[in-house]
Parts: structure tokens; sequence; C-alpha cells
């Protein structure tokens, strides 16, 4: 079975747009993948995080992968930390990363245009960490948003180098892009992604959204004055999105969706996509709310951390002998 691996970096509240674009597909792969998934804490500072913020984001998004159906069972969960190779191996691939590659970075690249302040250096060397990660496991396909494409490319490279450097260690890593239209766009501005960090939170739903305000939002989404039911992305995308988000909830086309709509009103569309929506956070948030209450969070993060230690250790041990790092006494 090949393996996968992806990992998540909690710095706010998980949203539908997480859900829809990262999450399902995570539980439908883990069936037929060796799926290794962690919450990655150590890329949440590279900014700065208000402690107890983090702590309830980390602790949360562990509960909604539970609730959302990732199987402890069948994949591998576990907090970053708790695996002390990943800081070991990305300060490694740190050593083993040109500054040129790191400067290239479009996610760097762009925050430092934008001008922004006080940039950390783990920031600037967190792909390093990202290949790590990654590698570790001798993960074959990692699924991510075409936003850390870039990043799974570099740990390509950096791979290949050690590999030729050091001798065959590490197997090299594909990126597995999400589908076209894995995409969901802003209910209050269509053009725009739907963002954890959505400044007016008009146009995201977050899976702990109080379903009257869930539905709020979905009713007052931004559509179009043309009034026809029917899939014209370009011209009407805030109706596009909201048949979108209603066909992958449901299972059904987006197709069949319009056939029934059609001639109708967008009002009775609305209605229909907020209860599709209302429906998916009501069985997450109960399931949430269950896991929350038990102890089941710690359980599964100790054995993850377990079964995720047994096989990193034993990589670090390859990597540290084929450096020459280690003294045999
Ligand atoms: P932000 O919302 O602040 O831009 P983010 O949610 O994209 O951050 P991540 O935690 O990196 O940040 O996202 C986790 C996963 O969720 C990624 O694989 C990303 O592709 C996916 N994702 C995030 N937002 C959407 C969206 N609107 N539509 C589809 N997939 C999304
Ligand atoms: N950089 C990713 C999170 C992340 C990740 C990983 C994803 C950290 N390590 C390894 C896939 C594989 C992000 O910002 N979403």
């Amino acid at each position: 079975m090949k393996r996968m691996l992806s990992g998540i970096k909690p710095t706010g509240q998980l949203t539908l747009g997480n859900y829809i674009g990262a999450l399902k597909n995570f539980v439908s792969y883990q069936d037929d993948y060796e799926m290794i998934v962690f919450i990655a804490n150590l890329h949440c500072i590279t900014e700065y995080q208000d402690p107890a913020d983090l702590r309830k984001n980390l602790t949360d998004a562990v509960a909604l992968y539970l609730a959302c159906g990732l199987d402890p069972q069948k994949s591998i969960i576990f907090l970053q930390t708790d695996v002390h190779a990943h800081a070991e191996l990305g300060y490694i691939m740190a050593c083993n990363t040109y500054l040129g590659e790191l400067n290239r970075m479009t996610q760097f690249k762009d925050k430092a245009a934008k001008g922004e302040k006080n940039m950390t250096a783990g920031l600037y060397t967190y792909p390093c960490l990202m290949a790590a990660d990654i590698i570790l496991y001798d993960a074959d396909y990692v699924p991510v948003g075409d936003d850390q494409k870039q990043h799974v490319e570099l740990t390509r490279d950096l791979t290949q180098r050690f590999n030729n450097k050091y001798g065959e260690t590490f197997v090299v890593p594909q990126p597995l892009i999400a589908k076209v239209g894995a995409r969901i766009m802003s209910l209050s501005d269509p053009s725009k992604k739907m963002s954890k960090s959505d400044e007016t939170n008009k146009g995201c739903i977050y899976l702990l959204d109080d379903l009257s305000l869930a539905r709020k939002k979905i009713m007052s989404a931004v559509t179009d004055s043309l009034g026809i039911i029917q899939l014209d992305k370009e011209n009407q995308p805030g109706l596009y999105n909201l048949i979108e988000i209603a066909s992958s909830l449901s299972g059904r086309t987006m197709e069949d969706i319009v056939k029934e709509f059609e001639g109708q009103g967008y009002g009775k569309l609305k209605a229909y996509v907020a209860d599709v929506v209302c429906a998916e956070l009501e069985k997450i948030q109960a399931r949430y709310k269950e896991i929350i209450e038990s102890h089941k969070i710690e359980e599964v993060l100790k054995d993850g951390a377990l079964k995720a230690s047994a096989i990193a250790d034993k990589k670090m041990e390859d990597v540290k002998k084929k450096i020459g790092l280690e003294i045999k006494y």
C-alpha cells in the first residue's frame, strides 16, 4: 500500500473550505493508502500565536479531524512536537538547502513584498521543516492545495540532493494537487477564497459555527442580478460556488441540482444549500462534542505518537549514520 502524508497548520478555526478541499478527501483516502496526518504545531509558531488560542485551536483541530471521519484505526494521527525527529531532521535539511532556494519560495516572497514586519527566521526556513515532515516517513504522496505545491517540489529537490550526497536514504515524494473545483470561494466576495483569515467573518463558515449563523451567512451570500439558475462560473461566481458547496456535500452532480431549481428564485436554492450545509455541520458538531467530552484525543495522540516515532526514529538512525554524525561506543 502506498503511503500518503499531510499536515495541517491550525492557526485559526477550521472552515467549510478546509473540510471540502482537504479533510473530506483525507477521510476517503484512508481506505486506499496508508495515511499519516499530523498537526503541524511547530509550523504554527513561525508567527506569534497567543498560547491559549493556539492550545484551543490544536485541540479543536484534532477533535474536528476525528469528528469528520478520520479513523485512528486506519490512519496515524499525531502532534508534530510529540515526535522529536521532525525538528532534528528539519535542521539537517536546512543545512542541505541553499539560500537561493528559500528566496524563490513565493509564499515567503509575497509576504516580504507586502512589507510584512517582524518576519522570523523560522518562517524563512519553514520549507526545510516541511521537507523533513514528509521524508521522515518515506511518503509517496502529499495531498496539498495549490499554494503548497512549490514546497513539495522543493522537498523533491532536497531529497534527491541528499540521496546523491549520502546514498539512497529517502523516498522522493509526489505532490497530489486537489481536483479543479476544490477551491471554495468566500460567500461575501466570490472572487476570493473562503479563508479562516476572513476579516468580515461573513464570507466564511466555520465548522463550529452555530447552525443559525451558518444558515444566515448562506442566505445572505452575494450572488448576481441575472436571476437565472444555471452553471456560469465566470458571470455568476457566487451562485456557482453555492451549487458547488451543495454538490460536494450531497454527492449530487451540479447539473442535477440546477435541474431541480431551474426557473425558481435564488432564495429557494439558497435555502436548499443551507439545509445541506447545516445537516453536515450538525453531524460534525455532535461528534465533536462527544470527542471533546471524552478522553479520546489524549489516547489517539499518544497512540499516534508511538506509531509515528517508531517509523521516524528508525529513519533518523539511518540518516545520522549516513551523514557521519554518530560515534560507535
Ligand atoms: P487561510 O484560510 O488562512 O488562507 P488555509 O485554510 O488555506 O489558510 P491551511 O491550513 O494550509 O490554510 O489549509 C489546509 C487545507 O485546506 C489546504 O490543503 C488547503 O488547500 C485547504 N483549503 C483551505 N481553504 C480552502 C478553500 N476555500 N477551498 C478548498 N480548499 C481549501
Ligand atoms: N505547510 C502546510 C502544512 C504542512 C504540511 C507539511 C503539509 C506542514 N508540513 C507536510 C503537507 C506535508 C500548510 O501551511 N498548510
